[in-house]
């Protein structure tokens, strides 16, 4: 089962862009575990470009790999081993993004981030090694400068050099092997699953082929795989054809989000199956990506940290609802520059991510994760687990339901909510998790309770059965 998380069937993960592996490991011990995380996406792993020509050190270095060596601006190999198991001692897993349509830009050459030597332009790869004739050529692609162009013809989106990047050949019994063998030496390290790096770029069936050469986890089961296949209604790829290879990446529920939250009247219709959106158990769902935050992969127009009021109220939506499998962004600042890469210090190594007195990160790093109507809805989504909503209540810019009996969620767009709601949980004493519990709510014999919303910033309360007293 490929959708299959393997975290104790807990509900979220948090993409933690450009974290260094000793980062992520103190973020899994201090907070995520507790939190009910069930696992982090870390940014690729394996050894690519070091590019420093037309810009120093970008983030989308990552994404021109070099070899699938474990050697990245993260950390080495022990070091991601020693990520991996001190956040699964905690019951947080890890899940790679894997870059495996491509390997580095036509006309890159040097070395790699892992020491090895590569030359784009002659296809030698001598870190896998690959040669010439493991990438797609003129033969299979049908654009005029083998370059993807045409988003309404698959031969072009998937045989084509994307951006210029060299494009394997999944077909190949020789290609397909090294990269399984590179997913096997995660799971033999420990990982859960993987984040498919422009899925939409390489045949479902292929892809599945590789997941078929991939071995199951130690403890059972076979990792967990998500796909990134961007589908807006642009183009001949649909993500239904990537269906039996794991979950898709649901890019039109950003979209959706983003209208929800500045227009609470469309809430309600965040999940559009008339648009085409993959159905529930198979959509993996985020309000942004490292991608469109930033103006790139379809991008434009979203909710990001840049607006944190919206982001909030997106995100914890997000959580409440009863749609997909959600993945929280956590990002670092950056201005209009578009390529900035994480925080560094003067020898570009990427700085530490400090903790605050007031539990926010310092040195650049947002760390939206750890907002409260974000990381605190966590345990939310964990307790209505195999919930539907009821009690839906949209109007004057108001949105309230329940999710069965388990869970309570409101949200006011203009700050003030003072309302007698029908909650449908047990009576009793709950408290605010958006506040860490400094608000009380009472739920009365019939299941009324009386919310309150006053904080304008965060205009946002939930309480759940079970939950902090
Ligand atoms: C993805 N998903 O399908 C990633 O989420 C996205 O971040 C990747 O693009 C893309 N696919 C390829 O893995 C990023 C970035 C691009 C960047 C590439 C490669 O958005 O701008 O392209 O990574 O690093 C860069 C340059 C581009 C150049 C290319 C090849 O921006 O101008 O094209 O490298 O040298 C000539
Ligand atoms: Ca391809």
């Amino acid at each position: 089962d490929y959708t299959d998380p393997h975290c104790s069937g807990k509900q979220a993960i948090v993409h933690l862009f450009e974290w260094k592996f000793s980062d992520i490991a103190n973020e899994c011990e201090r907070y995520l575990g507790k939190k009910g995380f069930c696992g982090v996406q870390t940014s690729p792993v394996n050894e690519y470009t070091v590019i420093t020509k037309e810009y120093i050190r970008p983030w989308w270095e990552r994404y021109q790999p070099v070899s699938y060596k474990i050697a990245s601006r993260s950390g080495n190999e022990v070091e991601f081993k020693n990520m991996v198991d001190r956040c699964k001692n905690v019951g947080v897993r890890i899940y790679v993004d894997v870059v495996i349509n491509h390997m580095a830009g036509l006309g890159r050459t040097g070395k790699g981030t892992g020491g090895s030597s590569f030359d784009s332009s002659n296809y030698d790869f001598p870190g896998v090694p690959f040669s010439r004739q493991h990438f797609n050529d003129k033969d299979k692609c049908p654009s005029h400068d083998g370059m993807v162009n045409n988003y309404g013809d698959p031969n072009n989106v998937r045989n084509c050099f994307l951006v210029g990047l060299t494009d394997l050949d999944q077909k190949q019994e020789y290609v397909r092997n090294k990269i399984a063998g590179f997913f096997n030496h995660l799971i033999d390290l420990g990982v859960a699953g993987f984040r498919v790096d422009a899925a939409k770029h390489m045949w479902p069936g292929d892809i599945l082929a590789i997941q078929k050469l991939t071995k199951n986890l130690p403890e059972g089961g076979t990792p967990f795989f998500y796909h990134e296949v961007i589908d807006q209604n642009d183009g001949a790829i649909k993500v239904n054809e990537y269906y039996p290879n794991g979950l898709v990446t649901e890019f039109r529920f950003c979209q959706k989000i983003a209208q929800g939250a500045r227009n609470f009247g469309e809430l309600g219709g965040v999940y559009d199956p008339g648009w085409g959106m993959a159905d529930s158990d198979h959509a993996f769902v985020f309000v942004d990506n490292h991608d469109n935050q930033r103006g790139h992969g379809g991008g434009g127009n979203r909710v990001t940290h840049k607006t944190p009021r919206d982001y909030k109220i997106a995100v914890a939506f997000m959580l409440a609802n009863d749609y997909g499998f959600p993945r929280i962004m956590s990002s670092y600042y950056f201005g209009d520059d578009s390529s900035q890469g994480p925080p560094h210090n003067s020898d570009y190594s990427i700085k530490d991510v400090t903790i605050e007195n007031n539990g926010l990160c310092g040195n650049g790093w947002v760390c939206e994760h750890r907002w409260n109507p974000i990381g605190n809805m966590v345990a939310f989504r964990n307790a209505v687990t195999g919930t539907t909503k009821v009690h839906w209540k949209d109007q004057n810019d108001q949105v309230s339901f329940a999710r069965g009996n388990k869970g309570f969620f409101a949200m006011a767009k203009q700050g003030h909510m003072d309302e007698t709601l029908q909650t449908g949980l047990p009576a009793g004493e709950y408290c605010d998790l958006i506040t860490d519990c400094k608000k009380k709510i009472t739920v009365d014999g019939s299941g009324n309770a009386h919310i309150v919303i006053d904080n304008s910033e965060e205009p946002i309360l939930a309480f759940i059965v079970g939950g902090p007293s």
